[in-house]
């Protein structure tokens, strides 16, 4: 059975379980750490960044690489992630890789770490710097997001892709930081985010990440 290595609030190890689940295929949670100096977890992931996999023999590290392996080694197995077509199949690395980098580094870095990691931590955190953040950097990618939906709740094509999961993930820890999204404001955009954390793939993680905070 393939093993997931990483924490369970990490945007990128919920991006590779939700891949995981809607594939249909079990695997088990090591329970990792960012930059664990475990050698196991360190030979699969050498810059020390959650999520790590292991199928077997073959392992590697990074979300995006994680999830473009399990379409390709398991094309018949739940439902697939990447369009073949050449120009939807290039949106959705493009909406991906936004997701990973640019809403990763403003929202999930400038506004759950501190907020939420940092806590749990027991560590301080600039509050005032977050609510700087939430006001600068949350509006530009919702008007983006806002931009790119149409009438459907999928962002490319016709069903659900990698940049669902991709976007929706970093949404998730915008939520676990007691930040929404003004349905007045960006109504399509919320309206997506809202349907895919109702669908199971993203609804059972979440529960289960929430049981995190009533500890
Ligand atoms: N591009 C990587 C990003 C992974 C990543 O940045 N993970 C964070 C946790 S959410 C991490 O391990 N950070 C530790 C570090 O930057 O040293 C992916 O998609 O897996």
């Amino acid at each position: 059975m393939p093993t997931v290595y990483g924490a369970i609030l990490s945007p990128f190890v919920r991006k590779v379980r939700v891949c995981l689940q809607l594939k249909n295929l079990a695997y088990d949670l090591d329970p990792v750490f960012p930059g664990s100096k475990d050698p196991e977890f360190r030979l699969l992931s050498p810059t020390g960044k959650i999520p790590a996999f292991r199928d077997g023999d073959y392992g590697l590290a990074d979300s995006s690489a994680i999830c473009a392996y399990l379409e390709q080694k398991y094309p018949a197995s739940g439902v697939s992630l990447f369009p073949e077509d050449a120009e939807a199949l290039g949106k959705c690395i493009w909406l991906e890789e936004y997701a990973d980098s640019h809403i990763f580094d403003n929202s999930t870095g400038k506004i759950f770490f501190p907020r939420v990691v940092l806590k749990l931590q027991r560590q301080e955190h600039d509050e005032a710097a977050v609510k700087q953040a939430v006001i600068d950097e949350l509006p530009p990618i919702f008007d983006y997001l806002e931009s790119q939906l149409g009438e459907t709740p999928f962002i490319v094509g016709a069903g659900l892709t990698i940049a669902d999961i991709a976007i929706v993930s970093q949404m998730v820890n915008l939520q676990h930081a007691q930040e929404g999204i003004d349905k007045d404001r960006w109504p399509k955009f919320a309206k997506y985010v809202a349907h895919h954390l109702a669908e199971n793939y993203f609804a059972d993680l979440v529960t289960e990440e929430n049981a995190v905070f009533k500890r």
